[in-house]
């Protein structure tokens, strides 16, 4: 935020003092630039805003967000109280902290009465103790058993960071190249002598979204369906697998259903946010990906998002 100590009228000083109220109710952090002690920022704050030469003036990654002169415009601050209510929870949820309750093998009652029925559709959790007995547990830490098992058969794989990404693709090839390839990184294409294989091998490979165990019932023995997902209505909708590098990353989005995670080997970073934060999490407004996010929440561009 750009300020000035001198020549400050009686309005500048309560504008400055309101803005600096409203940032700190919401718990946003801000860094203050008093012009005055500091005039070589001026021109940094100029070239940022050519047009305004109101304070204080609030710059968010290097682009000008409101002065007061815009700010009044816009309803008396509204635009601001926004700006700090998105900063603030979307701040908040990036330093992760609130956690989801960890519960040790809830019964089926406790799980539909505290984790599907709370008020909203459901309350996530992170359930421990319920996949011991799966035969994946202690086989699928082999990548060989896999290969063995099922290397030979097709599968689609996703290439590229993330399905929002330009230059993101998907192939089908067989499971034991993948695991060559895209997880255990072997360079299994040397001697192909296929420059597009090269290039494609450099892409990010991810198993994603695929009911591998209706396409290979050799895998669907290893693993046994949780009982809590009886509690859901009507039939289970889907037996899906993603199998894919450690920094795999899926992109922030929803799910028609509710879903049950069951993590077999390494470990997987689930960031959640509750419906009524939807507005400000910028679905995209059409085409294929309305169920996803805008905002990419490793580097979220606040200064493009916070405004439309
Ligand atoms: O694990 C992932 O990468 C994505 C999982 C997912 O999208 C889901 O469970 O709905």
């Amino acid at each position: 935020m750009y300020t000035t100590s001198t020549a400050a009228t009686l309005k500048l000083k309560s504008d400055i003092r309101r803005m600096k109220e409203l940032l700190e109710a919401k718990k946003v952090k801000y860094e203050e630039v008093d012009l005055a002690e500091q005039p070589a920022r001026r021109s940094e704050m100029l070239l940022q805003s050519p047009d305004f030469s109101d304070l204080p003036q609030l710059h968010v990654n290097g682009e000008f967000l409101g002065s007061t002169h815009t700010i009044q415009e816009l309803e008396d601050y509204n635009a601001l109280v926004d700006l700090c209510r998105d900063l603030g929870e979307i701040g908040g949820s990036l330093r992760g902290d609130q956690r989801v309750k960890v519960e040790a093998l809830p019964s089926l009652e406790q799980f539909y009465i505290e984790h599907m029925c709370s008020p909203g559709g459901g309350t996530p959790c992170v359930v421990t103790g319920a996949m011991q007995h799966w035969p994946a547990m202690t086989k699928w830490q082999q990548p060989g058993y896999l290969k063995e098992v099922a290397g030979l058969r097709t599968v689609p794989v996703e290439l590229g960071d993330h399905y929002l990404q330009d230059g993101w693709g998907q192939s089908l090839m067989p499971l034991g190249e993948f695991i060559v390839q895209h997880v255990l990184r072997e360079d299994a294409s040397l001697g192909t002598g296929a420059a597009e294989a090269q290039a494609a091998d450099q892409r990010r490979g991810y198993l994603a979204q695929h009911p591998l165990f209706e396409q290979i019932p050799e895998l669907a023995r290893d693993i046994l369906e949780p009982e809590y997902c009886s509690l859901g209505e009507g039939e289970m909708q889907v037996v899906n697998a993603w199998f894919g590098p450690p920094g795999t990353v899926t992109p922030l989005h929803y799910d028609p259903h509710h879903n049950l995670l069951a993590q077999v080997v390494g470990a997987k970073y689930v960031r959640l946010y509750p419906p009524s934060a939807t507005p400000r999490l910028y679905p995209f407004e059409q085409g294929l990906t309305t169920n996803s996010s805008q905002i990419d929440l490793d580097e979220p561009d606040l200064a493009s998002f916070w405004w439309k």
